[in-house]
């Protein structure tokens, strides 16, 4: 009897081990794998809209102002679903979502990485006006839709409604073979402005930290394959003064994101830029290598970049006092913390539309020129660069 339980005891061990040992991780883990790995070798770069237009020419397969430029893809492509949650065929941008899902399915193909954001109309305005800008539109700031959404409020049918088509949408995102693309998802972002209706004038800190629960819990529930494929985002605007009581105030948890994110872009001076931008990167950096989160430049970028020299002698010098591996990260202020920093993930610039609304590289142009300085620092990372370590 003795010899028997013995036995059984070592095959129950065994069989436990292998199998922990044969457990591969899911995609949602190889991708948050693979970024903490690359962000010890440098800080990607990313570009909104990437393969869908660019300045002289829109939707040719195989184009990008980044490729033009440099000849390599950007490492990161983001993508954007607004307008998804009204069933409309295109987004917000007018880039539609079949195309979406291709070349999201096509970049993590090539060995790149994707990042999704949502600005979704106002959920309170957008029946009314359906295609108009800005009434109905996610900048459409009304106070009380984010409340309205909520369990309970009057609006949060409709807004399950438009959680699903967000849903059902990243559901389509596989490849040929059936296997989940995994990305990094990043709503309810710049949360800490005033010009989305679910900016911190238009709701309270619970209610937003409800809002991003309740969309985190809709999307990732647990019988979907997006629990195994979403990584988490959560990415402020810059603030320039960030700290952690007011951060913690808005943030939605440390077991709800994988990600933390600052939108930075230069609407004003350069100094102000560069001022702001390192302030909340100290903090930022600081905050996700004790909280084990991965940190970006989720959204970053100076519109029609009118001086060129700007990558590579503002944007570059920031992105390398905050990149690569953890414990050499110092920023300018870092004497004054002896607290490791996390070193930036990916820098993504906006996206490249005519009519002054660019923000990344133009081929043939100056700004694609100068972007070429910026493009070989080997602390910057595009896609041959992750794909052949
Ligand atoms: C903003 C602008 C808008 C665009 C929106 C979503 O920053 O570029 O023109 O519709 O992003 O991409």
């Amino acid at each position: 009897m003795k010899r028997i339980i013995i036995l059984c005891t070592w095959y129950i061990v065994t069989l436990s081990f292998l199998t922990a040992c044969q457990k591969q991780p899911t995609p949602r883990e190889q991708l948050l794998n693979r970024l903490t790995d690359l962000q010890q070798r440098g800080c990607m770069f990313g570009h909104q809209d990437d393969p869908f237009y660019g300045i002289g020419w829109a939707y040719e397969e195989g184009r990008s102002d980044v490729l033009e430029t440099c000849g390599d893809w950007p490492a990161v492509m983001g993508f954007d679903l607004g307008g998804i949650e009204m069933s409309d065929d295109k987004n917000l941008d007018s880039v539609p979502f079949d195309c979406i899902r291709d070349e999201i399915i096509r970049h993590y193909q090539r060995g790149g990485i994707v990042t999704i954001s949502w600005h979704p109309r106002n959920p309170l305005t957008a029946l009314d006006h359906p295609n108009t800008w800005p009434e109905g539109s996610a900048w459409e700031a009304t106070d009380g839709a984010v409340a309205a959404i909520l369990a309970d409020g009057p609006t949060h049918e409709l807004f399950l409604e438009w959680l699903r088509r967000v849903r059902s949408f990243l559901l389509t995102l596989r490849t040929e073979d059936g296997k989940p693309v995994p990305f990094i998802f990043r709503p309810w972002h710049e949360n800490n402005g005033a010009w989305f209706w679910w900016g911190d004038t238009h709701c309270t800190p619970d209610e937003y930290k409800a809002l991003y629960t309740m969309t985190q819990d809709y999307i990732s529930s647990v019988y979907s394959v997006l629990s195994i494929s979403v990584v988490w985002s959560y990415s402020p605007n810059l603030d320039g003064a960030m700290d952690e009581e007011k951060f913690l105030q808005w943030y939605p948890g440390d077991d709800r994101i994988d990600l933390i994110g600052l939108d930075a872009y230069q609407w004003g001076t350069e100094e102000d830029f560069v001022r702001q931008t390192t302030a909340d990167l100290d903090f930022l950096c600081t905050f996700a290598a004790e909280h084990h989160k991965l940190v970006a430049l989720t959204e970053c970028g100076f519109r029609s970049i009118p001086d060129p020299t700007w990558w590579h002698r503002v944007l570059l010098p920031i992105i390398k006092s905050y990149s690569g591996a953890v414990l050499q990260c110092n920023g300018p202020t870092a004497e004054r913390s002896n607290s490791p920093k996390g070193g930036l993930s990916y820098a993504l610039v906006w996206r490249n539309a005519e009519g002054g609304e660019h923000f990344g590289p133009v081929p043939d142009t100056d700004n694609g020129r100068e972007f070429m300085q910026f493009y070989h620092d080997p602390q910057i990372l595009f896609l041959k660069d992750i794909t052949n370590p």
